[in-house]
């Protein structure tokens, strides 16, 4: 049976996808992630017969409601479509497909704006994680203005800005921002620091790996011998951080870090979490940078470097430039009274295309 369902396709930060309104898909979740598969072509390796990029990245879903909750504009459920495997996870959030969300409420109507409106702050609720973000999105005459001058790494062309503020998202994964209780761990004799401030994250020092931090993703993505060490070590980090088994789930990330060579604060080559980023996950970045300001982490221990209470911005480099991350700290030398009161940061994001998606569904 042909089935089809009214569908956008965005481009959100460095990552695309497909948005959909809830209640244009079916309700049953079983019913939902099989329709999803043949929408994008998984599992295969090209994706040739869907919608799908062929990367992780380009491989992933928003699906966005009306809020049922006071404070919130749209709810967002954040869906990960797995390339070569038939499978639908909601076990992670995404900073990158977020940055759409606003837009795409807007354009469905999901929140009302006046014509002589400059912007409309987008307030979501991030369904994965249970935690809320607003999104500041530029308007004209009453519509979506997705053209602009920011620009951001890893996109080559400018669009207009989406300011985007993180609220509460510390532990929003794992139930604590250092879920382990400790700013450093030792796994499999290496020192790591897991965190999680939006995103659960485990930072690595290169060296650690005999790596100088600068290596191209696809360098490291075929290196077998540091691909399987990685994984070792992430199986277990899963566990202390109350993720549980994630041999199937594409948390935690392992955050390579190592010395700044463009201006920023640190390096990272990331693996989300067998691939590696071609520059860094929104959420992902912002536990990067949260763990580079409170003394005694694995980032801290490399950079030398202490932070005082009040606003920190941390330039987070990465394959294909830096991301900048704004924060509102307080003590970052207790591991016990550290605060991230507010993380703040710059996307992008474009309409790419509107209209049905095609399925043939049994
Ligand atoms: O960390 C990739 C991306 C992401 C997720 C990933 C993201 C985030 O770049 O918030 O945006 O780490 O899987 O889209």
């Amino acid at each position: 049976m042909l089935t089809s369902v009214p569908c956008y396709l965005m481009r959100g930060g460095t990552s695309k996808g497909l948005y959909f309104l809830k209640d244009d898909l079916p309700y049953d979740v079983e019913a939902r992630n099989a329709l999803l598969l043949k929408l994008m072509g998984s599992p295969d390796a090209r994706q040739i017969d869907g919608l799908g990029g062929a990367h992780p990245l380009t491989s992933k879903v928003a699906i966005v409601s009306r809020s049922s909750r006071e404070n919130t504009d749209v709810d967002y459920l954040f869906l990960q479509v797995t390339v070569d495997k038939a499978q639908v996870s909601d076990a992670q959030n995404c900073g990158n497909i977020l940055a759409g969300v606003g837009p795409f409420a807007i354009e469905k109507g999901l929140v009302q704006v006046e014509t002589l409106d400059a912007y409309a702050d987008v307030r979501i609720h991030m369904v994965n994680t249970g935690s809320d973000a607003v999104a500041r999105v530029q308007l004209s005459e009453g519509k979506v203005n997705y053209q602009g001058n920011a620009t951001i790494d890893g996109v080559p062309s400018a669009s207009a800005p989406v300011l985007i503020n993180f609220l509460d998202i510390a532990g929003s994964s794992c139930g604590a921002l250092f879920p382990t209780g400790n700013a450093v761990d030792t796994i499999l004799g290496v020192e790591v620091t897991c965190i999680d401030n939006g995103m659960p994250v485990v930072l690595l020092n290169a060296q650690d790996f005999g790596l100088s931090g600068n290596e191209l993703p696809n360098e490291l993505e075929s290196n077998t011998a540091l691909c399987k060490h990685i994984e070792s070590i992430r199986l277990q980090a899963g566990q202390m951080m109350n993720l549980g088994d994630v041999s199937k789930k594409t948390v935690p990330k392992m955050s390579l870090v190592s010395r700044p060579n463009a201006g920023g604060l640190i390096n990272t080559r990331t693996f989300i979490p067998h691939r590696v980023h071609d520059a860094i996950g929104v959420l992902g970045s912002v536990s990067v940078a949260t763990a580079c300001v409170l003394q005694g982490t694995v980032a801290n221990t490399l950079l030398q470097q202490s932070f005082g209470d009040g606003t920190v911005v941390v330039d987070v480099e990465h394959p294909t430039g830096q991301f900048s991350v704004e924060m509102d700290i307080t003590h970052s030398t207790s591991l016990s009274e550290f605060v991230v009161n507010r993380a703040a940061l710059l996307r992008t994001a474009r309409l790419l295309m509107r209209g049905e998606a095609f399925a043939d569904c049994e």
